[in-house]
């Protein structure tokens, strides 16, 4: 680490002096490895590959081992490079075992006639070998024969190990099912990042994922729903009894040990979630009599909220159910953990149950969270009679934690951090950073999302310890893992996109020391991965690229201040106003665009002549309320602040993404907001922005008025629309316009009566940005 850091100095300082030919004496070198390894110091000189190269190997393992580059040579270089168990000269790369090296870790040094490669592990050497092919050339990645290539990479030495022991990823298989090869695939590209957890979500109310020899029911029935996918997930009709349902899949118990055993090659562990005592109405539509009620349900074709069918737990069947389910998951996954779920459960049928009753009378349980704990202490230890560890979401927290569990903090860290003092193992997969359903871009550019706004520097910033954790604590965090929840993630492409790139920012923080971790450095090296993304046909995400904007008011002058953003760390923005087209030749953004009347600006990050990402536009509606006065009755709601006083009228429009600082909001009230003109003004048209998200509760208005007045105390009405509740699944953005004829006034005052009480239930958000005057 040391030496890295002198080297890095020394780089500097060239680069200050602007010599940058030579470092230390030997050539520069573009090494980009990610994750960044711990301890890397170039010593000079080239190992250069060629036809005769060996793989010098002492067991069989080791030759199953180098096929990671020996089958990459034969496509792109079109060589067949031998191995062998005796030694040789030079020209070789060896692989040694070495005892004294820890789980996990490697050390590879190359020299100009050699590469040793030396592990105590089996995925020690994987590691290596990865790292290996990532100081090749991108080249190397190609399916077929590149020409002219320079197959060598720098001497140096490595001395590699992980920052945390869990370096994982979840893929739900239920709400969307992803056939096994796509699953493989990501096992590939987890291996490359050397991440080393894969965690299937294998059971949830839209579909029940693994083949279960006791109960075929849950696969033939619970794996498939009525296809509804037209449709957006929250506004999908209930299954009526007996409708055909053709959409879903599962995996065999034979796909199933195909997955954990060619995972297992790669140096991942899977772990199977089985989830309980929610998001299991897959299951209840296959065997009704595990609830409450018993009654009779489908497979629901999208979301449901509450979940209030769940499994009784009054009743001794439920059980014997999950220990035969468990038992048969047990022997298809070796992994230490097994993850039951536990979240969401809403217990309202619990309460009411007569079996749930007597069971909590008979146990002395306070209340419906006491039986959820006391369902997940019967089974973890069934799971620990098993050997096994049980681990779940942060909410079998609530009323008492089983004694053996490891803990899943999802509701930010709080969870792991509550568990860690008790004494529990916890996983950091907090929704503020590692949740890869939620938007990585500007929502207007992407697919459509759950929500949210994780974007690749966010993941970057992800840390599984808290600062304020103590020493002991510390050591309970075994990692952290991304999450990648697929309500809105139809298709294997779709996945790809939003694993990618995140996945290697995620790899990074969990691996490399936070010491060396640097967010400038990262923007380069993801830009080299990006080359063998290419070559591996991933369908990343660019969303990186995109340019966003601060906008600063000064309301002194009234004029508007926009800043051009990106949030890799060297980017080259160019821009374009009004009519003239963005091109690679466009002027170089270097300071805030001032405007002082309706602006269209466009602008790209530009690499080498080319704008890898989408293009930004955006015209700011300049208007005469721009930087005025804004009085609000009530304040808006401290969640949702947007730009504070100046949030109505600072020209930048809130956008699908509700966390995106534009939005102000009230929860159940009305609001009032008067803008002052400062002075007679002449106007004829108010215009006011709003959104509807109605799967977060946020809902358009029922009523919008504008009143306008000389003085501030009498106003009278130009105009009011109203209009009526309709159910919503999808999030929307609309505009309330009332013109009127040309009038001369000071203040506009915009009255708007929030829905208040949803018919669902809860209370209502009104989401206001901005209040255009014309
Ligand atoms: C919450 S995270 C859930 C999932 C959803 C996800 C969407 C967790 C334990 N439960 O059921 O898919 O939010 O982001």
């Amino acid at each position: 680490m040391k030496a890295q850091k002198l080297l890095f100095a020394i780089l500097l300082l060239l680069l200050l002096t602007g010599c940058f030919a030579k470092v230390n004496g030997y050539e520069e070198v573009n090494i980009s490895i990610i994750p960044m390894p711990a301890e890397l110091t170039v010593t000079g000189g080239n190992f250069q590959f060629n036809g005769h190269t060996e793989f010098v190997v002492e067991n069989q393992e080791q030759r199953n081992l180098v096929e990671i580059l020996k089958s990459r040579f034969q496509k792109a270089a079109g060589w067949e490079l031998k191995i062998s168990e005796e030694g040789r000269k030079e020209n070789f790369i060896q692989l040694r075992e070495n005892n004294t090296i820890k789980k996990e870790a490697y050390k590879l040094s190359v020299k100009n006639n050699r590469i040793v490669l030396e592990a105590g592990s089996y995925s020690g050497f994987l590691y290596g070998l990865e790292s290996l092919r990532q100081l090749l050339p991108p080249e190397i990645e190609n399916k077929e024969k590149v020409n002219g290539i320079t197959w060598q990479i720098p001497a140096l030495v490595i001395y590699d190990e992980p920052r945390f022991q869990w370096r994982g990823l979840m893929l739900d298989v239920s709400r969307h099912f992803f056939e096994k090869d796509y699953v493989l695939k990501v096992i590939d590209r987890l291996a490359m990042l050397k991440m080393n957890t894969l965690h299937l979500h294998l059971v949830d109310d839209q579909g029940w994922r693994i083949e279960i020899k006791k109960y075929p029911k849950l696969t033939t029935l619970g794996g498939f729903r009525v296809d509804h996918e037209d449709k957006h997930w929250n506004s999908r009709p209930i299954p009526s009894i007996g409708e055909e349902a053709t959409f879903g899949g599962f995996y065999t118990q034979e796909e199933i040990k195909e997955i954990v055993a060619y995972a297992g090659e790669k140096g991942i562990k899977v772990i199977p979630e089985i989830e309980m005592p929610a998001h299991v109405m897959s299951a209840l539509a296959a065997y009704p009599e595990l609830s409450c009620n018993e009654n009779k349900m489908m497979v629901p074709s999208g979301g449901v909220w509450p979940i209030t069918e769940i499994y009784c737990a009054g009743k001794e069947t439920t059980f014997e159910f999950l220990e035969d389910v468990l038992l048969e998951v047990m022997e298809l996954f070796p992994s230490k953990y097994i993850h039951v779920g536990g979240d969401e459960a809403t217990k309202t049928n619990w309460e009411t149950c007569p079996h749930c009753q007597k069971r909590m009378q008979e146990e002395g349980l306070e209340d419906v969270e006491e039986l959820q704990s006391y369902f997940i202490k019967r089974m973890e230890q069934f799971i620990s009679s098993r050997n096994r560890i049980l681990i779940g979401w942060d909410e079998i927290l609530e009323g008492g934690l089983a004694p053996g569990a490891a803990v899943m903090s999802w509701r930010g860290t709080q969870g792991g951090w509550e568990a860690s003092v008790q004494g529990h193992d916890v996983v950091m997969t907090p929704g503020s950073h590692v949740y890869f359903d939620h938007y990585q871009g500007n929502p207007d550019d992407e697919p459509l999302a759950f929500g949210g706004y994780t974007t690749l520097s966010k993941v970057y910033e992800f840390d599984p310890v808290v600062d304020s954790m103590s020493v002991a604590q510390k050591k309970h965090v075994l990692g952290g893992q991304a999450n990648l929840w697929s309500e809105y993630i139809p298709t294997n492409s779709h996945s790809e996109y939003m694993l990618f790139p995140r996945t290697a920012a995620l790899a990074e923080v969990l691996w490399t020391p936070k010491e060396i971790t640097s967010w400038e450095d990262f923007s380069g090296r993801i830009k080299q991965l990006f080359i063998r993304f290419d070559y591996l046909d991933i369908n990343y995400a660019k969303s990186a690229y995109a340019v966003t904007t601060d906008i600063k008011v000064d309301l002194q002058t009234g004029s508007v201040r926009i800043s051009l953003e990106n949030e890799f760390s060297d980017s080259v923005i160019r821009f374009a106003l009004n009519e003239e087209d963005l091109n690679k030749n466009s002027t170089v953004y270097n300071k805030p665009i001032t405007i002082s009347e309706t602006t269209t600006v466009k602008a790209g990050v530009f690499e080498d002549g080319e704008m890898p990402g989408k293009a930004f536009e955006k015209t700011f509606d300049f208007h005469k309320g721009v930087g005025k006065k804004v009085e609000y009755h009530p304040k808006y709601h401290t969640s949702y602040q947007g730009a504070k006083e100046v949030g109505m009228v600072n020209v930048l429009r809130g956008t699908k993404n509700f966390h995106d600082g534009q939005w102000q909001a009230w929860l159940e009230e009305d609001m009032e907001v008067i803008v002052d003109l400062a002075g007679p003004t002449s106007i004829s048209r108010v215009t006011v922005g709003s959104m509807e998200n109605q799967g977060s509760g946020i809902y358009f208005p029922l009523e919008v008025e504008i009143l306008i007045s000389q003085d501030g105390k009498n106003y009278k009405s130009t105009g009011k629309i109203n209009r009526d509740f309709k159910p919503n699944g999808n999030p929307e953005l609309k505009e309330f316009e009332i013109t009127f004829r040309v009038q001369e006034t000071r203040f506009v005052k915009v009255k708007i009566d929030n829905l208040g009480n949803p018919p669902t239930g809860g209370s209502a958000w009104l989401f206001i940005d901005e209040i255009i005057i014309k």
